[in-house]
């Protein structure tokens, strides 16, 4: 192994397309290289199980388990909530129904019952008027899930009275609620409060270890010891068994120890970026609304649809995409610095001359 090999990619792009895209830190890359291994598949590696522990003491849950990706841990946690036939009450916007390849209806036969809601923080007010009356030809409602950060809401943050009202409300009604906690901890960061306080009241949560986290692969879903060992069976069904999974694991395990204290500094970022964004004209945001690492913003404003608005950027060696024709999103992250956002306004604001 050179020392090289130790290194992350030379920087050619300022990336804003996802906190996905961040690169292992060092130390992640030796944890990696030494991390003890076994058979997952047989529950015998001890950095798996040793990550799977430490989730569940951080947030407070019986248990824990590893998953490839958030949408498999989403998927697995829906399946076991849920039957064939059943509807799942949500935001329009919930990442779930939309970027998971309908997996919902293939794997769970479930359908979606949407609220559109502002800023994507649903209330149990809207919530209770959705579910499904006791009559033998309706889709009985199965499972509430809600989305703390809301990505393509453009990572909004639950107010914690909200979704515990929402929680006590299902639970009064025998509802389970499942939340889509991918960005859990920079919500946790912009309330100041633990993941686990975030989580008390959910039935199931999922995190992603590989966003804001820095972990090259992996996310968790969290519940009780029967949860998850229902959750074991359809990690399997969906090809999930990863067999010395630790090393990637190991990776993990720093994420989740060290990664969270840092995310202020891409709330504070990305806070910039929008307060900058606000005053270039034909672009439309409210920086008041940007309160994690997540910013939406209308560039109908510039004459330029999104694609148009990206491939601009590109040349700019600034990468980001549109959500829709005119709704970008900039997502920041450890790889992006201060001055990244310095520059990207500075690339926003030739682009968008007139
Ligand atoms: N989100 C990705 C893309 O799919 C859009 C991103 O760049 O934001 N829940 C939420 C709230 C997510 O944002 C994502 C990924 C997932 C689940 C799925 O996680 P992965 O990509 O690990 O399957």
């Amino acid at each position: 192994m050179t020392t090289n090999s130790m290194q992350p990619r030379p920087k050619t792009h300022i990336d804003l397309r996802s906190d996905t895209v961040t690169q292992p830190t060092p130390e992640m890359r030796r944890a990696m290289a030494e991390a003890e291994v076994g058979d997952d598949v047989y529950r015998e590696d001890p950095t798996v199980n040793r990550l799977e522990q430490r989730a569940a003491e951080i947030f407070e849950k019986e248990a824990a388990l590893f998953v490839p990706t958030g949408t498999m841990g989403n998927q697995i946690a829906i399946r076991v909530h849920t039957q064939h036939g059943q509807e799942i009450i949500c935001e329009e916007r919930a990442h779930f129904i939309n970027l998971e390849s309908a997996t919902v209806a293939a794997f769970s036969g479930c359908q979606p019952r949407t609220i559109s809601a502002e800023d994507g923080i649903l209330s149990w007010e809207q919530i209770k008027k959705k579910i499904a009356p006791p009559a033998y030809y309706r889709a009985q409602t199965g499972l509430i899930a809600l989305e703390n950060t809301g990505s393509l809401a453009g990572g909004t943050v639950y107010p914690q009275a909200v979704a515990d009202e929402i929680c006590d409300g299902a639970h009064d009604t025998g509802l389970p609620v499942h939340l889509d906690g991918a960005r859990i901890f920079n919500a946790a960061t912009t309330l100041g409060i633990s993941v686990a306080q975030i989580a008390r009241k959910v039935d199931s949560v999922m995190f992603c270890l590989s966003k804001g986290l820095a972990a090259p692969v992996g996310s968790m879903i969290l519940g009780s010891k029967k949860f998850i060992e229902r959750a074991l069976v359809f990690r399997k069904a969906l090809g999930g068994g990863m067999r010395q999974s630790g090393i990637l694991a190991a990776a993990g395990l720093i994420a989740l120890e060290k990664m969270p204290a840092r995310l202020k500094e891409d709330h504070d970022n990305a806070q910039l970026l929008a307060e900058g964004l606000a005053a270039i004209p034909g672009i439309k945001i409210n920086a008041k609304k940007v309160v994690s690492n997540i910013l939406v913003f209308d560039v109908n404003g510039t004459g330029m649809d999104t694609a148009e608005f990206s491939r601009k950027l590109a040349s700019k060696n600034v990468l980001a995409a549109g959500i829709d024709s005119q709704q970008m999103r900039f997502v920041t992250h450890l790889d992006i610095s201060r001055e990244d956002c310095v520059r990207t306004l500075d690339a926003v604001r030739s682009i968008s001359q007139p």
